[in-house]
């Protein structure tokens, strides 16, 4: 029986491209890519992976071309396909805001009744304008938004953001944030049982990925006598380990602490008495 392999579309070349190679490789998946590859099969696991425009990722999935996609929230919301979100993945962060040129005198989302907007966005866009009952003029362009007041195209925009220094560079201002989005993994609604198998196979992998980066290994020498207090500010998976040094007198506690707690825990396991703290990464964490 021939073995049941999952279809991944990502982005070929743009924004989302290396975070999605890097989200298969740290999940152990292994292939060989090229710029003018336009798929390729993993050697060690039933995935085949095509490289797209993010553009077409969304119908692709939906015909069932591909089973899987990663691309931005922002097209997925954008185009309305029939397809599934399964996990937004944390990467690409953006937002899509409205922007007008400095020496518009902006007051609210109103002060755009009846004026020019130049987007590549013009359903998210259309949307948001409904809902706050603003009337405007949607100009649709594929690309160079920024430029569009400046060349008399438009009175405002609404385009990505990430750093704010294309829209500073533009002499515009952002005045309204309409959508946020990150890189999403999206399905075909009609996966077969096989196929959501290999899914959640390959989800287990994601998330242990995930739940490792946001965590640290961390080890310390503590004297006996502080053992109690230093234990009771690391949380561990289950709860810390102690090894005996060969000092008497001397333990090494080893535990797992989020990155969020990371530089509390060390200021006060440090005043507790631990001496030679050590950090390090971890690679998969599976609970
Ligand atoms: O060729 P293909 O169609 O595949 O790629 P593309 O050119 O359509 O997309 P690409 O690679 O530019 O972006 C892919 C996805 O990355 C987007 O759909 C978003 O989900 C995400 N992303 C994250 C961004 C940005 N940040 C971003 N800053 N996409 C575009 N931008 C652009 C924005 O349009 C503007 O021109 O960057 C500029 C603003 O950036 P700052 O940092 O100056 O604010
Ligand atoms: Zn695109």
């Amino acid at each position: 029986m021939e073995q049941t392999v999952i279809k991944l579309a990502i982005q070929k070349s743009g924004r989302l491209s290396e975070k999605s190679i890097e989200l298969l490789k740290n999940c152990g998946i292994k292939f060989v890519s090229n710029s003018s590859s336009l798929k390729t099969k993993a050697f060690n696991f039933p995935m085949e992976i095509l490289f797209l425009r993010d553009d077409d990722i969304p119908r692709y999935v939906a015909d069932g071309v591909a089973d899987f996609g990663i691309l931005g929230m922002n097209e997925i919301v954008e185009q309305n396909q029939e397809v599934e979100v399964i996990k937004k993945l944390g990467f690409s962060k953006c937002r899509l805001s409205i922007a007008v040129p400095n020496d518009f005198k902006y007051e609210s989302i109103h002060s755009l009744e009846g004026k020019k907007i130049a987007t590549s966005y013009p359903v998210l866009l259309e949307k948001h304008l409904q809902s706050v009952g603003v009337k405007a003029e949607i100009h649709e362009i594929s690309g160079s938004v920024e430029i569009a007041p400046t060349i008399g195209l438009a009175d405002a925009i609404c385009d990505l953001v990430s750093t704010g220094g294309t829209l500073l560079m533009n002499g515009l201002k952002e005045v309204e944030e309409i959508f946020k989005s990150e890189a999403a993994l999206i399905g075909n609604v009609n996966l077969t049982v096989e196929k959501k198998a290999l899914l959640a196979k390959w989800m287990l992998r994601v998330e242990a990925v995930e739940k490792a980066q946001n965590n640290k290994y961390i080890l310390m020498n503590v004297p006996n006598s502080a053992i109690e207090e230093v234990c009771k500010l690391l949380p561990g998976m289950k709860s810390p380990t102690i090894i005996p040094l060969q000092t008497e007198g001397w333990s090494s506690v080893h535990s797992v602490i989020h990155e969020d707690a990371f530089w509390e825990i060390i200021e006060k396991v440090k005043a507790a008495g631990a001496e030679g703290i050590l950090v390090c990464p971890i690679e998969q964490m599976v609970l």
